[in-house]
Protein backbone atom coordinates (compact mmCIF):
# COMPACT_ATOMS: atom_id res chain seq x y z
CA UNK A 1 0.00 0.00 0.00
CA UNK A 2 2.80 2.40 1.30
CA UNK A 3 4.49 1.60 -1.91
CA UNK A 4 1.75 1.89 -4.27
CA UNK A 5 1.31 5.44 -2.59
CA UNK A 6 5.18 6.02 -3.05
CA UNK A 7 4.48 5.27 -6.98
CA UNK A 8 1.79 7.33 -7.61
CA UNK A 9 3.35 10.23 -5.96
CA UNK A 10 6.08 10.05 -7.89
CA UNK A 11 4.05 9.53 -11.28
CA UNK A 12 2.40 12.78 -10.20
CA UNK A 13 5.68 14.67 -9.67
CA UNK A 14 7.21 13.44 -12.75
CA UNK A 15 4.23 13.71 -15.53
CA UNK A 16 4.03 17.17 -16.06
CA UNK A 17 7.68 17.03 -17.62
CA UNK A 18 7.37 14.27 -20.30
CA UNK A 19 7.25 16.27 -23.68
CA UNK A 20 4.90 13.12 -24.97
CA UNK A 21 2.56 12.79 -21.92
CA UNK A 22 2.94 8.72 -21.68
CA UNK A 23 4.82 7.23 -19.20
CA UNK A 24 7.25 4.85 -20.91
CA UNK A 25 7.02 6.21 -23.96
CA UNK A 26 11.14 6.59 -24.14
CA UNK A 27 11.76 7.47 -27.75
CA UNK A 28 8.47 9.81 -27.77
CA UNK A 29 6.63 7.74 -30.71
CA UNK A 30 3.27 7.61 -29.23
CA UNK A 31 3.61 4.87 -28.12
CA UNK A 32 4.94 2.11 -25.71
CA UNK A 33 5.60 -0.95 -27.44
CA UNK A 34 9.38 -3.31 -27.41
CA UNK A 35 11.42 -0.49 -28.77
CA UNK A 36 10.68 1.62 -25.61
CA UNK A 37 12.25 -1.45 -23.69
CA UNK A 38 15.13 -1.67 -25.24
CA UNK A 39 16.12 1.67 -24.88
CA UNK A 40 15.26 1.47 -21.15
CA UNK A 41 17.45 -2.00 -21.13
CA UNK A 42 20.04 0.12 -22.74
CA UNK A 43 20.32 2.27 -19.49
CA UNK A 44 19.64 -0.47 -17.38
CA UNK A 45 21.02 -0.64 -13.84
CA UNK A 46 23.07 2.80 -14.28
CA UNK A 47 22.64 6.02 -12.51
CA UNK A 48 22.84 9.93 -12.66
CA UNK A 49 26.82 10.96 -13.43
CA UNK A 50 27.44 7.63 -14.80
CA UNK A 51 27.87 7.94 -18.86
CA UNK A 52 24.78 5.20 -20.11
CA UNK A 53 22.58 7.20 -17.59
CA UNK A 54 19.59 8.80 -19.93
CA UNK A 55 16.71 10.92 -17.81
CA UNK A 56 14.50 10.07 -20.56
CA UNK A 57 14.76 6.18 -19.03
CA UNK A 58 14.18 6.91 -15.70
CA UNK A 59 10.73 7.47 -15.88
CA UNK A 60 9.98 8.56 -11.93
CA UNK A 61 13.17 10.65 -12.26
CA UNK A 62 15.07 9.38 -8.97
CA UNK A 63 18.37 8.99 -10.51
CA UNK A 64 18.48 5.61 -11.14
CA UNK A 65 16.88 3.21 -13.94
CA UNK A 66 15.54 0.14 -12.43
CA UNK A 67 12.76 -2.10 -12.10
CA UNK A 68 10.64 0.58 -10.85
CA UNK A 69 10.66 2.61 -14.11
CA UNK A 70 10.57 -0.54 -15.59
CA UNK A 71 7.17 -1.14 -13.48
CA UNK A 72 5.86 2.07 -14.35
CA UNK A 73 6.88 1.32 -18.22
CA UNK A 74 5.11 -2.24 -17.87
CA UNK A 75 1.74 -0.34 -16.61
CA UNK A 76 1.50 1.61 -19.87
CA UNK A 77 2.75 -1.28 -22.51
CA UNK A 78 0.85 -1.33 -25.62
CA UNK A 79 -1.03 1.97 -25.18
CA UNK A 80 -0.88 4.56 -27.64
CA UNK A 81 -1.32 8.29 -27.40
CA1 LIG B 1 7.62 4.58 -27.92
CA1 LIG C 1 14.19 5.56 -11.78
Amino acid sequence: MLIAIGIAATMLRTLPVKASGLVGDIDEDGDVDGRDVVLLALHWNSEEGNPRYDPNCDLNGDGKIDGKDLAMLAANFGKTE
